[in-house]
């Protein structure tokens, strides 16, 4: 696996960097960067490529800069497909649009990363190496402090990445319920698959 990056593609990364700076407000782009980093050290342990990882977790938000409404609206425009919870709950498009934007904005012609952005808020069940690091990343890097189990999940991140997909999922599935939100069954789907693997 590469674990060098050329010239060449720090250079496409550092322009990458630009534009999120440029495009998204600067708690995002703070998230962006800590999303890429981190996604980079799990590439490291787990071997996965890491200009991949780097670059995927760059781009992971790149559709955060739009509001609902203008996701529902850009969706529809350039036909793709929105689902029922997805009309309900238009966030949920920033992860396909963001897909979306990698490939025809952003240049990206790697499929395997541009799954990987679009199956970034719910999962899916069977998803490769780089698809399970992206969703770990966005989920545990240093800037995240939204549940008291976060350090030991972390650590889990680094050893199994299967046994930390269960840990995740099952927490965010029991904070979706607590705050009544609606529930993806995608994200339920993955849940369920990742914990018969167990
Ligand atoms: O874009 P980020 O804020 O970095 O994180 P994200 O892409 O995971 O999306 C944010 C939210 O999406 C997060 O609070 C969890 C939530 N989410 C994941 N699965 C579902 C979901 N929200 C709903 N309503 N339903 C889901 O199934
Ligand atoms: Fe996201
Ligand atoms: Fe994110």
């Amino acid at each position: 696996m590469e674990m060098i990056l050329s010239k060449e593609q720090i250079k496409r990364l550092q322009s990458l960097d630009r534009k999120m700076a440029e495009s998204l407000k600067e708690s995002r782009y703070r998230h962006t960067v800590a999303v890429a980093h981190t996604a980079a050290a799990l590439s490291m342990v787990h071997g996965a490529s890491l200009y991949d990882a780097l670059t995927a977790g760059m781009l992971h938000d790149a559709a955060k800069c739009y509001s609902n409404e203008e996701l529902l609206l850009k969706c529809r425009k350039k036909g793709i497909p929105i689902r029922e919870i997805e009309e309900c709950n238009p966030s949920l498009l920033h992860a396909k649009y963001g897909a979306y934007l990698a490939k025809e904005r952003f240049g990206v012609t790697n499929e395997e990363v541009i799954s990987a952005i679009a199956c970034h808020t719910t999962g899916k069940p069977g998803m490769t190496l780089l698809e399970k690091i992206i969703f770990i990343a966005d989920y545990i890097e240093p800037y995240r402090n939204h549940t008291e189990t976060l350090p030991e999940i972390r650590k889990l991140c680094f050893l199994d990445l299967d046994q930390a997909m269960v840990r995740i999922l099952s927490g965010m599935l029991d904070y979706l319920k607590e705050t009544e939100a609606p529930i993806d069954e995608m994200t339920e789907k993955t849940f369920l698959y990742y914990q018969k693997r167990k």
